[in-house]
């Protein structure tokens, strides 16, 4: 997979200091290092994010060992402070930032392109297409961020990170250096006078990028006289783009730029498609990037002979959204003025899937804790006066609980928000019990500065910290709060009443989320409290459990339903949404899936007839 391809380069050059924060499509790099961070005496580290990631590991570099770090899109977002500033001071050790963005946001909640961040902290770019390519360039990048001494990204999305193929593996390097600070305050104290030199060293060290290249045989430009139509491509984009050459046999008859450096562009192989072209197409995810910056090198090349740029910006391909095969190969038919032929690999398999798997909804998993909380939180919302309460949520699996039938959230952004959004509700005078919801890893991520906000301010909120003891969305990473290290040691726990009681909050309940009325009441009570409250609804998630069992070899007990007692309500189906529960329409009965069902007895609490009760043993 091309993510474990990048953590394989780290450990081929030597890389002492790794960090990341979840986030899907980029997790499994810093995952697979935590696998072999012990025997290569590898520094490997979930950070609390990613901010603090990048943080740590450039650090690392200052003191001249290689450091990574990895992080989804977003993630930049919550780095980017240090981002903008650590090129004008630049590293020693190589360092490499690797960014997984996520075109069509299909597991984030925005597409948003991180070569606009390269070019905006002016940090090197590179972007392989293929797990090989990804080993080698995430090599080349830690030599360049070492000869230019600045970060140097690489850039994948979702298609290409969790791709996979063969891959050539080198060789490793056991790295023997001891980090030292060489002390520079001209260089390392940025900001007044020191940034502006500093600014003008890394455009300079931006432009020997272009020497250094040459050499390297990046963004390879393949063109033959006569060849009227040009392909620009990058990353995944490419291989949709070059797939469609080959499809629409165009091989003789389209000159292809693969661009590798997202930053700097290759502007002298991007002028030279223009000249020797009539029509580029730019095939790229997901800002149309590459296709302004031609059009603004069209004016450098000027004259009859440039090329008409297409892409995003003409409509040849659409403006937002994930691109595929058949989005590259229709505007380059109707370039090319040949049929467009679609991929009926892809045609057939999509047509297998849809008759195989039926369409499923997003929803809570069986025994989900969640489940617990927000049905407790649903029963106070239904006490109150105007039956509601204005849910703020986050980021996480908490989100799903703003799905049908629990619908007790009607907001998500971004990590850390709903407290803030919450405190700023109450603020605006709204007339409703305010609640935010966030969880335990979003907690320790971004929760804590909007809570002490919340604190000095005394905003009238509850805030429900679902702790299901585990990063879940992303796939269970550790956080501060499971006293585990991203290598599978113990640590030190950090206690999130301690981080509660410490911000100043002078209301703090922990409940069981397995226990409906437990939770239910201390919500009551928080809500009844006048400043900021918070409740730790606590329990295990349930592929934990699952996994827990599993490893020791213990048998779940499932739940059944009583049908002489089953009155065919439909609250467990209706009102609280546990998927191991389904409607018999023969029967008109509930019953539970046993093999779904991981004993947490929420149900149990849900039926009102009593109805469900723990499975008697045949
Ligand atoms: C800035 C940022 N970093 C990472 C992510 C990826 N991400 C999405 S959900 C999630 C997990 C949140 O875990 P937690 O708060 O414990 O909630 P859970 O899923 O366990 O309920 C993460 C890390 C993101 N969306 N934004």
């Amino acid at each position: 997979m091309t993510n474990q391809a990048i953590a394989r380069a780290a450990v081929e050059v030597g890389v002492q200091v790794a960090t990341g924060y979840p986030g899907t499509p980029a997790s499994e790099v810093i995952e697979s290092l935590g696998l072999v961070a012990e025997p290569l005496g590898m520094h490997v580290e979930w950070a609390v994010n990613e901010k603090v990631a990048l943080e740590v590991a450039s650090a690392a570099s200052i003191a001249g060992v290689r450091g990574l770090t990895a992080m989804k899109h977003v993630g930049v977002n919550v780095a980017s402070d240090i981002l903008m500033v650590i090129g004008l001071s630049g590293i020693n050790g190589g360092m490499v930032i690797v960014v997984g963005d996520d075109p069509g946001a299909w597991v984030s909640q925005n597409e948003q392109d991180s070569r606009l961040y390269a070019q905006m902290a002016n940090i090197p770019m590179l972007e392989p297409s293929s797990p090989q390519e990804a080993l080698q360039m995430t090599r080349l990048a830690f030599e360049i961020s070492e000869r230019l001494k600045l970060p140097v990204f690489v850039r994948t999305t979702t298609k290409v990170s969790h791709s996979s193929g063969c891959v050539t593996l080198g060789p490793i390097v056991k790295p023997a250096k001891k980090g030292e600070f060489v002390k520079d305050f001209n260089r390392y104290y940025v900001g007044d006078v020191v940034e502006q030199a500093r600014r003008e060293w890394q455009h300079n060290q931006i432009n020997e990028m272009a020497k250094l290249l040459r050499p390297l045989g990046l963004n390879k430009l393949s063109i033959k006289a006569g060849q009227k139509l040009g392909v620009v491509a990058s990353g995944a984009a490419y291989n949709y783009a070059a797939e469609a050459v080959r499809n629409l046999d165009l091989e003789n008859k389209v000159a292809i730029l693969k661009v590798e450096t997202s930053h700097p562009f290759p502007d002298e192989k991007m002028k030279t498609i223009l000249r020797r072209t009539r029509d580029v197409l730019v095939v790229e995810e997901t800002e149309p990037l590459m296709e302004n910056h031609l059009r603004e090198l069209a004016y450098q090349v000027h004259g009859k002979k440039c090329a008409r740029v297409h892409g995003r910006r003409t409509g040849d391909i659409p403006d937002v959204g994930e691109l595929n095969y058949d989005i590259a190969a229709l505007p380059l038919a109707h370039l090319a003025k040949v049929p467009v032929r679609h991929n009926m690999d892809e045609a057939d398999a999509r047509a297998a899937i849809a008759e195989a798997v039926p369409p499923r909804g997003w929803t809570l998993c069986s025994g989900c804790p969640h489940l617990g909380s927000f049905y407790a939180l649903k029963m106070f919302a239904k006490k109150t006066n105007k039956r509601m309460v204005a849910g703020l949520g986050d980021i996480g699996c908490i989100g799903l609980a703003a799905l049908p039938p629990l619908q007790m959230l009607d907001s998500s952004y971004c990590m850390g928000s709903s407290i803030a959004q919450a405190a700023g509700f109450a603020y605006a005078g709204v007339d409703l019990p305010i609640v935010a919801s966030i969880g335990d890893s979003t907690f320790f991520h971004s929760g804590i500065p909007p809570l002490i906000d919340a604190v000095t301010n005394n905003a009238h909120i509850c805030v429900l910290i679902c702790d299901n003891e585990t990063t879940a969305m992303t796939g269970h990473q550790p956080h501060p709060g499971t006293g585990v290290t991203a290598t599978g040691k113990p640590t030190k726990k950090v206690s999130i009443e301690e981080m509660v009681k410490a911000a100043g909050v002078e209301h703090i309940e922990t409940v069981n989320s397995f226990d409906i009325m437990q939770t239910y009441r201390a919500i009551e009570r928080a809500m009844r409290h006048p400043g900021p409250s918070v409740v730790i609804s606590r329990g295990r998630c349930a592929e934990l459990t699952r996994r827990d069992a599993r490893k020791q070899g213990t048998v779940l007990e499932p739940y059944e339903v009583d049908l002489e007692k089953c009155k065919s309500c439909m609250i467990c189906v209706k009102d609280f949404g546990c998927v191991a529960i389904t409607w018999d329409s023969d029967l008109k009965k509930a019953i539970i899936e046993p093999s779904l069902c991981v004993g947490c007895g929420l149900c149990e609490q849900v039926c009102v007839f009593r109805a469900i009760s723990k499975a008697q043993p045949s």
